[in-house]
């Protein structure tokens, strides 16, 4: 049994230029709001609030190709793979706050620089692998894993504000779950690459049980290795998670979802953990939004360790009570 980390960095990344709806800025005050700190607090962690990093305000930054804000995506990454870096350094299990899921292009990166063997499991309605050449969108939080990937690197133009960022995963290295929104371009990297993925129908078809055994005999098997979870909070049925920008039908049901944290949980392997694209701007009204915040906030808990029975130290513990 592997013993979990003695400390949590909590790190808020308040940035929305990776897309278009302002709101997902306000991502890290509203998840402190419905409680985050406590609740890690009263698992067994000594919990460091970082804060929130403040991140550049860019007068001029034009597209290039029809990538949007390069520049200030580019240098809030930068700040934030530095400050992920230095926690993790310090012994941290770090926990990032967005922001957009363009964040972890830096999350991922600072994570990558003190664990160059990590491995990544993106949960999400997206892959978020399009390149500049696929994205329809032109918005970063749709490219971040193109970033990453060594085996896209010659697809990847110079683009301003990423001088900075090197590859640092290969594909074998990621798997993602709750996929149901993937764009052409991406499908076709996702099989070119043999990216393992598990969509709303193979958890329909397989489980999540399965799905959660496939994934680490696909990550873990050969070696034990950092584990970096990057939660986008739309992998969630938007009946759950409605404060969020780009909701798709058919998502995680709550149990799902919180099967996979506990799974990972349980590897005693987790390293960090991005939790992103809480939008409390959008959704219908406060119930929305709290309920919304509230969920990130059971699924960063879980990741760490709470459990709806309740934590305990050992089955020793919990026999000596009868
Ligand atoms: N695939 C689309 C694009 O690249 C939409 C990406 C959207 N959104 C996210 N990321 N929330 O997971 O533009
Ligand atoms: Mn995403
Ligand atoms: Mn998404
Ligand atoms: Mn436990």
């Amino acid at each position: 049994q592997q013993s979990r980390a003695q400390s949590v960095a909590v790190l808020g990344a308040p940035f929305s230029r990776g897309q278009k709806r302002r709101g997902v800025e306000h991502g890290p005050k509203v998840i402190r709001d419905a409680g985050l700190i406590e609740r890690l607090s009263g698992l067994d962690y000594s919990v460091h609030d970082f804060g929130d990093l403040s991140f550049p305000v860019l007068e001029k930054d034009e597209p290039y190709m029809n990538v949007k804000c390069p520049r200030a995506v580019g240098a809030a990454n930068k700040m934030l793979s530095e400050a992920v870096s230095r926690a993790i350094g310090a012994g941290h299990t770090l926990v990032m706050l967005g922001g957009d899921h363009s964040l972890a292009i830096g999350s991922v990166g600072g994570h990558a620089r003190q664990c160059p063997d990590l491995c990544l499991i993106w949960v999400d309605a997206h892959a978020d692998v399009n390149t500049p050449a696929t994205s329809p969108s032109g918005n970063l939080h749709g490219q971040p894993v193109a970033f990453m990937l060594r085996e896209l690197q010659d697809k990847m133009p110079d683009i301003p504000g990423f001088s900075w960022t090197k590859p640092c995963i290969s594909s074998c290295d990621l798997v993602y779950i709750g996929l149901r929104d993937v764009d052409p371009g991406e499908h076709q990297i996702l099989k070119n690459l043999g990216i393992q993925y598990f969509t709303m129908r193979d958890i329909d078809r397989l489980g999540i049980q399965r799905v959660m055994e496939v994934t680490f005999d696909h990550l873990l098997a050969r070696k034990q290795r950092p584990i970096h979870l990057s939660f986008d909070i739309d992998a969630f049925d938007p009946s759950l998670a409605p404060a969020t920008g780009t909701p798709v039908n058919g998502g995680l049901t709550y149990r799902e979802g919180i099967y996979i944290t506990e799974e990972v949980h349980k590897t005693g392997l987790l390293s960090a953990l991005d939790m992103v694209e809480v939008n409390p701007i959008l959704g219908a009204g406060h119930d929305a939004v709290e309920a919304t915040a509230s969920l990130a906030v059971d699924v960063i808990a879980s990741s760490l360790g709470q459990t709806k029975e309740g934590a305990h130290a050992s089955i020793d513990d919990a026999a000596s009570v009868k």
